[in-house]
């Protein structure tokens, strides 16, 4: 990684870090557990890849300057408490069930299933509230941006590809049908985090359209290399349990294709994504970094 991307992925995750501590009530509101087991997982230290994309998009499109990041930075929240929330439930016992998840006992280890639903649930719910505070500029209303988030975490996008991958466990798959699970579990979240980001910097329709196909390829780029780390990488690399794609026959490119396809997969995808951002010019430098660090990541 250059010293540049190191240093702006760094910063952008300083940031968005003081706003989601921010983002939910404190550890001492009442009643206390539901407030400290939110904050237990949203506050362990993710990647925060998505809200770091939606600073980045707004920053592509021309909205770099500290007021106007100001204005994006509760989008960027809201689509890492979504992807909490996701993360929340996935670890449930009744779903993928999970003990670790970002170096942590998972939220239902420490504060029981009831409290961990409910945490996914109150995460899910501020989500909507954080992005209610935004300006949106004309070309974009707020209604628009609700819309669109409600539709990508909703049964068509995120819950899609959950029940998909639920229903696909120990049968045989083709690739489009890993595909179709991966682009509504993992890819539609990416997609959203750039397009809000992109909305409320006023994007036009073109610099819109290169980002979501950005989104899409950068998306089942970084899903399939997941696939590859639960594989190749141990649990301390990553801070969540690693080898139960293959022990519970999911739904992943190294099933269907073999690691060293997967790989080839992942890396023909990435260059789609970069391709994507042509119409971008030089503003998609930064995105271009992200997408080819995310590509060689081990963690
Ligand atoms: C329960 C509604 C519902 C959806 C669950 C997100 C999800 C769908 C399941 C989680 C398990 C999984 C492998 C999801 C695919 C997306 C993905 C790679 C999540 C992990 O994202 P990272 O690596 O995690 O960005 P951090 O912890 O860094 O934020």
């Amino acid at each position: 990684m250059t010293d540049g991307l190191s240093s702006y992925l760094e910063e952008r995750r300083k940031l968005v870090e003081r706003a989601l501590a921010r983002s939910v009530p404190a550890a001492s509101v009442r009643p206390v557990t539901i407030h400290r087991a939110m904050r237990h997982s949203l506050l362990a230290g993710g990647k925060r890849l998505r809200p770091i994309l939606t600073l980045a998009a707004a920053e592509a499109i021309g909205s770099g300057r500290a007021r106007e990041l100001k204005n994006i930075l509760p989008a960027a929240c809201a689509v890492e408490l979504i992807h909490t929330y996701s993360l929340v439930h996935d670890d449930l016992p009744c779903m993928d069930d999970d003990d670790l998840r970002r170096g942590r006992p998972t939220c239902h280890k420490v504060f029981g299933e009831g409290v961990a639903v409910l945490a996914g649930d109150a995460l899910l719910t501020q989500a909507f509230g954080l992005l209610a505070t935004i300006k949106a500029p004309q070309r974009h209303p707020l209604s628009r941006l609700l819309a669109e988030t409600a539709e990508t975490a909703g049964s068509l996008q995120l819950i899609a590809g959950q029940v998909a991958d639920i229903e696909a466990e120990g049968r045989k798959l083709s690739l489009g049908d890993v595909r179709f699970i991966h682009e509504r579990k993992t890819a539609a979240m990416i997609i959203l985090s750039l397009r809000l980001g992109a909305m409320i910097a006023n994007a036009t329709p073109s610099q819109l359209k290169a980002l979501t196909d950005f989104g899409r390829s950068l998306g089942l780029a970084f899903q399939i290399l997941d696939d590859i780390l639960d594989v190749t990488a141990t649990s301390e690399q990553l801070g969540k349990s690693t080898g139960k794609d293959l022990k519970a026959a999911k739904a992943t490119y190294p099933a269907v294709l073999g690691l060293e396809a997967a790989r080839k997969e992942a890396e023909k995808t990435t260059r789609a994504a970069l391709r994507a951002l042509q119409p971008l010019g030089t503003r998609g430098e930064r995105l271009r970094e992200i997408a080819e660090y995310l590509l060689k990541r081990q963690g």
